[in-house]
């Protein structure tokens, strides 16, 4: 077949190397940037009523081309967000043009995960025209605030991990840095969960159903991404050989933009998200031979990179989609990352000093072999002046210290899809090794310890150690857990590259988001308190609020947002579990991924165990006791058996609970289906008591810990993670610890292995309850129940039982005191300032990146 002429109808048009050509009109034509007629049409829009309602009709009408006759509120949602986009796109341009301009060393933040939530309500705020667009709609006939719900969650990520990155977006906008986030465009996002007879069950997140108002389409930005194929070594000389790669099948990554608005600031980053396409869009010859399933196949394959998020979280699944989702993400992320660089002419010397690469986690770690592998083979540089660029380009942050999530990859599955870096990663680790032997001579263990390739039939690749090799600076997300790092999981490195390449960051959350937008009326008070809002970029002024604490007014007015914070709670729980809980109980919450090292079920045999205590209780006794609503949201991994038994299990005594009415005024139990970020953002500002009782040591930081404290709710944890450095700020008397210290538990499930059967006594009398078959059928909570009794009780819930009970108790009595709890309460908002992301970032610009802010004027 004769090759088809090269139009855009045919082929992916591409920006050249140094960015789009330049239009280059004929000499006797100005420059169109000349032109005051451009500058006129393209300043950004007024900040007026009419502005704000022209740009809106112009959208109903003319961009979605419906009427004010056939109007729904999806439809005024997505004018607005166009609207609000519009004013975006604005400030991003200014921002990239100052930055090209200004050249300053760009951060680069690659994540596998973005958990972005919504974007309207957050644009509103942080460009502070909130009150202008409900003033101007309020005129048409909409209000903002039920227009802000019919947006559905950007949920591309798991957990954590994932907001982290969406928090880290939103400070390093807000400070002003030239920033880039890089990452996935799934069109699947997190599943999302439904109970069905109390059990999970999951459905596709067809998030990209409506279309997207807050991303931008760069069909003139792709790059091309090789798989398989073969490596062809090319002698040049004597001294010289080259491996080149070639070969195989090539897909294209597209990217997509979602602009990032700082707070208060004229700056607006970007988030650069590839999605997968064809290289082509269908084969012609199959095609005409008739054969139009294969005609249609490329397209499929390429699409099937990254149409779905791994919903794993803190464990590691070894397949071959994965891997090319890494590939294609780090591949396409480099070439846009070294085109950027190339534009600027500057010798590859001045590569590290322009371009520092963030590792969010290990999951982008094949970025160090793809930056050695285009320096070498594509840019002619030698291995010791590539490595040494390489190296000073890199950081990695850990994210877990639990074995099973800690990512290797098969060798046979590396060497297949990705030939030459297979090469590569064996070179870096004979380098490595051979070091390593030169300064531990005959110490044949410790190499094998270090080894980057694992032994063993088939041999493994362990990508953390590449990413510690690879990298200048390696750090954890809590005091706790990047002392683990080093003393413990990576203990060898430390040893060999000395201390101060390790380090901890901590981690924070935004306050925008997590008070400003979540709990306005809170946001409200403290902003009347203090006569200004700079508390939102200089968190730490929250301590100012700490001589408020005693004021009987004050509390009162705080204890008051709480209360109706709580009854918005509590009739969403009403519309959406189909549970009554009175706004005057405890809100007792625990919120996050359901895993066994978070021990949710420790939580709900606690609840057990209460529900049999309030039965026996006489009338009297009862009228003493403190009404709680226990309430649980998360999701559990789709193949995690028995994170989703515990859900079982919850729903299952819910059911029981609520309609006993020996307990009806003293204790409520729900789980709220469907956990996301903007289900979150109901959830957080509403909690009275929030749980973060992790087996100590393996959380590594939590963030929802900060959010809940923030929002002036206490915390019932376990010394572990950024609990232990919340007491610290807030003091011991304004948190509830119990249970083991880290460095008690190997001792805990040690004495467990040889003494099976011997629980806690009180734990053994929930055991009892469930096996009695009071919440329904034992059999089906057999397997759960044994990992107490057979399985050797791995997360120690029973060790901790005894305590997590009487620090319950200690909490019902505090709570009974009012004015004790109120400024309890008062005093976690008040010193929670270390908290803000803007301090986590600040921190790696200084101490890792190496980089001050570049504002536009
Ligand atoms: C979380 N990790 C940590 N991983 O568990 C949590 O303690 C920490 O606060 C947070 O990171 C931010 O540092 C986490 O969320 C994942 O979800 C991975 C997703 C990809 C597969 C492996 C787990």
């Amino acid at each position: 077949m004769p090759p088809l002429p090269d139009t855009k109808a045919n082929f992916h048009h591409k920006r050249s190397v140094t960015g789009p050509i330049p239009h280059q009109p004929p000499k006797w034509m100005p420059a169109p940037e000349s032109l005051p007629i451009w500058q006129k049409f393209t300043a950004p829009e007024g900040m007026d009523l009419e502005s704000v309602q022209r740009s809106f009709c112009r959208h109903v009408t003319k961009t979605l081309a419906r009427t004010a006759h056939n109007m729904d509120d999806f439809a005024a949602y997505q004018a607005l967000a166009l609207g609000v986009r519009d004013r975006l796109i604005d400030k991003w341009n200014i921002t990239q043009q100052h930055h090209t301009k200004m050249d300053p060393k760009r951060i680069y933040y690659l994540s596998l995960e973005f958990l972005l939530g919504r974007s309207l309500d957050n644009a509103l705020l942080n460009l502070d025209i909130k009150e202008l667009y409900r003033d101007a709609l309020k005129q048409l006939g909409f209000r903002v605030e039920d227009l802000v719900n019919e947006e559905v969650d950007a949920a591309l990520g798991n957990g954590g991990l994932g907001r982290l990155a969406a928090c880290f977006m939103d400070s390093l906008s807000t400070l002003n840095v030239a920033a880039w986030g890089y990452g996935i465009r799934y069109t699947y996002g997190i599943f999302q969960q439904r109970v069905v007879d109390g059990y999970q069950t999951e459905f596709p997140d067809y998030w990209l159903n409506f279309g997207n108002p807050w991303e931008i389409e760069r069909l003139d930005v792709t790059y091309e991404v090789r798989f398989r194929g073969y490596v062809n070594k090319i002698v040049e000389d004597e001294n010289t050989v080259r491996y080149v790669w070639e070969g195989g099948d090539k897909v294209v990554a597209v990217a997509y933009d979602v602009p990032i608005p700082g707070f208060d600031t004229k700056n607006c980053i970007n988030i650069r998200l590839w999605s997968g396409k064809p290289q082509k869009e269908f084969d012609f010859a199959s095609f005409n031979e008739g054969n139009y399933e294969k005609a249609v196949e490329e397209q499929k394959t390429s699409e099937n990179i990254t149409a779905v998020l791994y919903p794993n979280d803190n464990h590691m699944v070894g397949k071959i989609l994965r891997l090319k989702q890494q590939y294609l993400f780090v591949c396409a992320t480099l070439q846009d990352v070294i085109r950027r660089f190339k534009k600027t002419s500057r010798p590859w010397s001045d590569f590290p000093g322009q371009v520092a690469i963030q590792l969010n986690d290990t999951h982008p770690t094949l970025g160090i072999v793809e930056l050695q592998r285009v320096l070498i083979d594509e840019e002619g540089l030698s291995w010791a002046d590539a490595w040494d660029i390489v190296t000073k380009v890199y950081s990695f942050t850990n994210h877990t210290v639990l074995p099973e999530a800690l990512e290797k990859w098969a060798v046979p599955l590396v060497a297949d899809l990705l030939p030459r870096h297979m090469m590569i990663i064996f070179d870096i680790n004979l380098f490595f090794l051979q070091d390593v032997e030169r300064k531990f001579p005959h110490d044949r263990d410790r190499l094998r310890r270090m080894s980057i390739i694992e032994e063993g039939h088939p041999q493994y690749v362990r990508m953390a150690f590449l990413a510690i090799v690879g990298s200048h600076t390696v750090n954890g997300v809590a005091e706790l857990h990047s002392n683990l790092i080093k003393n413990v999981v990576f203990k060898d490195f430390v040893e060999y590259f000395g201390a101060a390449k390790f380090t901890n960051v901590t981690n924070g959350v935004t306050p925008r988001r997590w008070l400003y937008q979540c709990n306005p009326r809170l946001a409200s008070l403290i902003t009347e308190k203090l006569g200004t809002r700079a508390w939102l970029k200089d968190l730490s002024q929250l301590k100012k609020l700490s001589v408020f604490a005693d004021d009987q007014q004050f509390q009162a007015k705080f204890m008051e947002i709480k209360y109706l914070n709580k009854v918005r709670l509590s009739e969403y729980i009403r519309t959406h579990a189909n549970v009554t809980i009175p706004p005057d109980f405890m809100f007792d919450i625990q919120v996050k991924r359901i895993h066994e090292y978070k021990r949710q079920f420790m939580n709900i045999l606690s609840v057990i165990y209460r529900y049999q205590r309030l039965k026996g209780l006489t009338k009297e006794e009862r009228a003493k006791e403190v009404p709680r609503a226990v309430i649980f949201a998360g999701k559990a991994a789709p193949g995690y058996f028995i994170a989703k038994l515990v859900i079982k299990l919850i729903n299952s005594v819910a059911e029981i609970v609520n309609k006993d009415p020996d307990v009806a005024q003293l204790l409520k139990v729900v789980f709220i289906p469907n956990y996301n970020v903007s289900l979150a953002e109901v959830i957080i500002p509403a909690s009275d008591i929030s749980q973060h009782i992790s087996t100590a040591g393996t959380e590594a930081s939590g963030t929802s810990n900060m959010k809940f404290v923030l929002n002036g709710g206490l915390i019932l944890g376990t010394v572990d993670g950024a609990n232990i450095e919340i007491g610290e700020e807030v003091g011991e008397e304004n948190i509830f610890f119990f249970g083991k210290l880290a460095d008690q538990v190997e001792e805990v499930r040690h004495a467990n292995r040889y003494r099976r059967s011997d629980v806690d006594p009180k734990l053994r009398v929930v055991i009892d309850l469930i096996d009695q078959g009071v919440f329904g059928d034992p059999r089906i909570f057999e397997p759960l129940v044994s990992t107490l009794t057979v399985g050797g009780d791995y997360y120690i819930i029973s060790a901790d039982f005894e305590s997590y009970i009487t620090a319950q108790d200690v909490v019902d009595k505090a709570y009974k005191d009012k004015a004790g709890w109120s400024k309890k309460a008062v005093m976690c908002t008040a010193l929670m300032g270390k908290f803000s992301s803007d301090r986590s970032i600040l921190d790696y610009c200084k101490r890792i990146w190496k980089v001050t802010p570049c504002a536009v004027p």
